[in-house]
This record gives structure tokens, sequence and C-alpha cells, in this order.
């Protein structure tokens, strides 16, 4: 069986390769995190299917590069529109695949998915553009030319927002594209698939392979005949595909994972910060960029902490389609081990969980009560580790001097949250804080003009307006010399 049908959408569970559906003989079961359901068999791509899809990108490429921004602008605004025409339909769709809230989908995600693909169409158009240089009467302009086909990798926790900051940009630059989603959450990127070709967008330009990273991933990352890997994932696969790109020198760009500090100071709207620090537990823990240690200065700790409480305490576990609920399931049970293992270990050492700490034995299923450990040992495995899940450290300082160490003190830089109510103050921190995106009395807000992407072990470059199509174009500066001209 080809098709299944969820949230009264019919999805195509097979391949997308060249503009047709194309089935592997071997497939995987794919269930919704919610409760279970099976949802269904997805074609298990290989070597065959994945070299298929990058001999289509590759024919595709010509044509679709030398169409121009402004042709290639209209196919991807009509995409952007579809997206926009299906939010109810993906919304639904995504929150049965990965278990995320169905209220986020709707109103914040699946929007944001269209808005994806019309910035970079927009950008590519009208703002794509860099000064000129003169040197000694010779004029250096700087140009963004397509470069190839580019190979996406994409992870579980918001799959079709993720995929479209890497789609909109690669698309909008005159590549073509080979999406792999993640083997946990196929369906979104099938469906779009099925927008690509509605808006017009020419068969080969677009393509999804579904499957696992080691069996299709692999082969795909280190084909010869790709131009670019974008991957969003984690610090251990992020190495695997770096080795894999390495014999041919294909560019990576790499967004990983984080741990990433939320820092309370003394001069901070307490509520703000607690309202802020609850926040951290959104997609059940399951983002990148959660600010999951919480480190606060000692003089207000117990104030932040009663303020926390409160707030966390109300948070309502269940299912992700009740517009009442906060927090959903986990999204396999593999992810759901993981964690539990982190907080069991935890346990083990003996630190202090004041909060939470097990499954949700009355939901039962993916669910895992959010938690918060105090004051977990410096340098321990639950403060430095990314869980992935609803699980926050809190820890005091005294000093701002400490507070800086504990907060550049992993191997990530993703993100930082710093709550303070001094203007000066905060930037004095911010100026010392090693991370991609430093948010001051709020979180998660991100303009697409802006970059967004991890220093130290969070990642490789930097995606969003620009440093985005340096990326995926081939950037090339023609020198013009005012000699030689027969005029
Ligand atoms: O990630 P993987 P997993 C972190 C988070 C989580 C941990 C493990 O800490 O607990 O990673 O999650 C594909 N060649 N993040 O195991 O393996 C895979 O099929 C090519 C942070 O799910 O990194 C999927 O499409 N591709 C994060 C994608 O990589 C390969 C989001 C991500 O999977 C591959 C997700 C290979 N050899 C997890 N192996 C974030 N930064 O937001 C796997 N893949």
């Amino acid at each position: 069986m080809s098709f299944i049908e969820v949230a009264g959408a019919k999805i195509d569970t097979r391949h997308y390769i060249g503009g047709q559906r194309v089935a592997s003989s071997q497939t995987y079961t794919n269930t919704s995190p919610i409760d279970g359901t099976f949802l269904g068999e997805i074609s298990r791509g290989g070597e065959v299917e994945a070299n298929e899809a990058v001999a289509a990108a590759k024919r595709a490429f010509p044509a679709w590069s030398a169409l121009g921004p402004a042709k290639r602008g209209e196919l991807l605004l009509r995409l952007a529109e579809l997206v926009e025409e299906n939010i109810e339909t993906l919304a639904q769709l995504e929150t049965m695949d990965n278990g995320s809230l169905l209220r986020s989908h709707r109103r914040g995600v699946m929007p944001r998915v269209a808005l994806n693909i019309r910035f970079f169409a927009e950008w590519a158009i009208n703002e794509l553009k860099h000064e000129s240089f003169e040197t000694r009467g010779h004029t250096n302009n700087i140009s963004w030319d397509p470069s190839g086909v580019a190979v996406l990798i994409t992870p579980w926790n918001a799959p079709l927002m993720l995929a479209t900051w890497k789609i909109g940009p690669a698309l909008a630059s005159g590549d073509t594209v080979v999406l792999k989603p993640a083997e946990w959450t196929p369906l979104s990127a099938s469906f779009f698939a099925d927008l690509t070709k509605q808006a017009g967008i020419p068969d080969g330009v677009f393509n999804v392979v579904q499957g696992f990273g080691r069996e299709v991933g692999a082969v795909l990352t280190a084909h010869p005949d790709i131009a670019r890997i974008s991957f969003t994932g984690s610090v251990p696969t992020a190495k695997v595909i770096a080795h894999a790109a390495a014999d041919n020198l294909t560019p990576c760009s790499f967004e990983l994972g984080g741990k990433s500090p939320l820092l309370v100071f003394a001069d901070a709207d307490l509520d703000l910060a607690a309202e802020l620090a609850v926040e951290q537990y959104d997609n059940a823990g399951q983002v990148c960029l959660s600010g999951t240690r919480i480190l606060v200065h000692e003089d207000v700790a117990d104030a932040f902490a009663e303020k926390f409480r409160e707030r966390a305490l109300k948070l309502k576990q269940g299912d992700p389609r009740d517009p009442e609920t906060d927090i959903g399931p986990q999204i396999h049970q593999v992810h759901f081990d993981r964690i539990k293992g982190f907080v069991d270990r935890a346990k083990a050492e003996g630190q202090e969980i004041v909060m939470g700490g097990e499954p949700n034995d009355e939901l039962g299923g993916l669910f895992f009560k959010p938690t918060l450990v105090k004051n977990p040992t410096p340098g321990s495995e639950i403060v430095t580790a990314e869980v992935f899940g609803p699980v926050l450290c809190m820890q005091t300082f005294k000093t701002d001097t400490e507070a800086l160490e504990m907060a550049n003190g992993t191997e990530f830089g993703l993100a930082a949250v710093v709550v303070s109510g001094d203007r000066d103050h905060a930037k004095r921190i911010t100026d010392e804080l090693v991370a991609g995106t430093i948010w001051v009395n709020c979180f998660f807000v991100r303009d697409l003009r802006a970059p967004f992407g991890g220093s130290k072990k969070s990642g490789v470059g930097r995606e969003g307006g620009n440093w985005s199509f340096d990326f995926y174009a081939d950037v090339k500066n023609t020198v013009v010399s005012p000699n030689g001209w027969k005029e």
C-alpha cells in the first residue's frame, strides 16, 4: 500500500524522485508518539534510491539554475501559498507524526514554513546584493551562483520547519535538492513534495528519500555528485557526515545541539525570568535552543525557584491535539529511554531531583514528567550533556565572573538567555557569552534576516539572510578592469 490516510490527508509513503513516486522493496513501520497508533509502512531507501535521487537532481540542475531568481521566485511563492492553504492539514499531520502541540503547529510552526519559503525567494530577488569594491580602478562585482545538488538531512523535532530553513534558500539559490527527513517523522516531507509538484516546481528539482541515516543518509552524504550538505542533528552524526564528505571536500553546514544557559541576575524581573524558564520545557524539551541550564544569582535563587515552581506545576501534560495541553509526548521509545537513562543516572549519582524525574505513569506511553535537577554537581553528565527532553538544571552563582564561567563552560555554544533589568549589565554579559544567538529578556524570537547557528560544538556556519546564500550558492567575485575595452 503506497498511500496512508493521516489526519484526513492522503500521504504517499514512497520516495519522491525526479517528480515520480518510487517505492523500495523494504519498508519500516512508522507510529505516532501520541499513542503508538500505526501510521504506515514507509519506503526504506538505500544505495539505489540515494543514487537515483542525486542523479535526478543533477539532471534538473542546469534548467533550474538557468531560470534565475525571479522565475524561480514565482514558483516558490506559489509553493508558499500552497503551504498556507494547507496549514491545517500540515499541522494535524505533523502532530500525529512527531507529537508536538497542534496549537503550535497551527499558529506558529506551519505559518513559519510558508514564511521560510517566501522569505528566501524574495530575498534572492530583492536583497541578495553586495556593494562593489574598487581597487586601483578595477571593480570587484560580487554575485551568488547556483552550486549544484544540495543534500539536506533533517531531524524529527520540528521536521518541516527545520527542513524549509534549508529548502527555501537552497531552491532560491538555484540549487536542486535531495531531502532526507528523519526516519521517525517522514510524513510532512512527503506531503510537501506533493505541494512542490502542484506549485509547478520542475521534476527533479526537489526530491525526498525516506529511510535511515546510516543507510540512505550515508550514501547521500558520501556521493561525489553533490555540491552541499546541510545537516541539523546531533554532534556524533555530524562527525560521521563530516568524514563522509571529506573525500569529496563537500562543504557542510551543521546546526547541532546545545546545553544553553538561562542566566537570571539579581536585577532581573523574576516573574519574567520564571516565565522564560518554564518555556524551556516547550516541545517536551526537544528543542536544540533550549536554555536547559538555569543559572540564578544566589540572592534571588529562592524567590525565583518559588515563582518557577508555581508556573511549572501548572503545566498540563497530555495529548498534543488538546488545546489545553502544554507538554506532549517524547518522539519515540528509543529517545524516551535515552532521556530516562540520563535522569536515572543522575539519581544514582545522588543529584537532587526536585520536580518530576520519572515517566508520567498516569498517561503512560512516551510522556516524561517535566523535571528539575537542583544544584547538580559541576561537570556531571546531567549538566554538561544534551538531554533533549523536559529536564532542566538549576544552579546558583555569586558573581558575574562565576556566571560567565558556568555559562560558557560546556562544549556547546548554540544559544543563551539573559534576564536582567539593567541594560549596561546585560550588555557586559552578552559581550562575554559564547553563543550563536543570545536572547535578552526574551526567547525564541528571530528575524529570518539575522544569522542563526552555533559556536563551538553547536555548529558550523550560519543560516539566515545572506548567510544562507553564502552557503548554498557559489559566491563569485568578478574583477573588471578599466582597460581593454573597444569603446
Ligand atoms: O539524531 P541524529 P537522533 C540531538 C539530541 C538527541 C540526539 C540524538 O541530543 O538526543 O541528537 O537524536 C540522520 N549519515 N539532536 O539520533 O542521529 C538521521 O536519519 C547521514 C539535536 O535522532 O543526529 C536524521 O535524519 N545522515 C537536534 C538526522 O540525521 C544520518 C535535532 C538526525 O539524526 C546519519 C535532533 C548518517 N550516518 C537530535 N546518521 C538539533 N540540533 O536540533 C543519522 N542521520
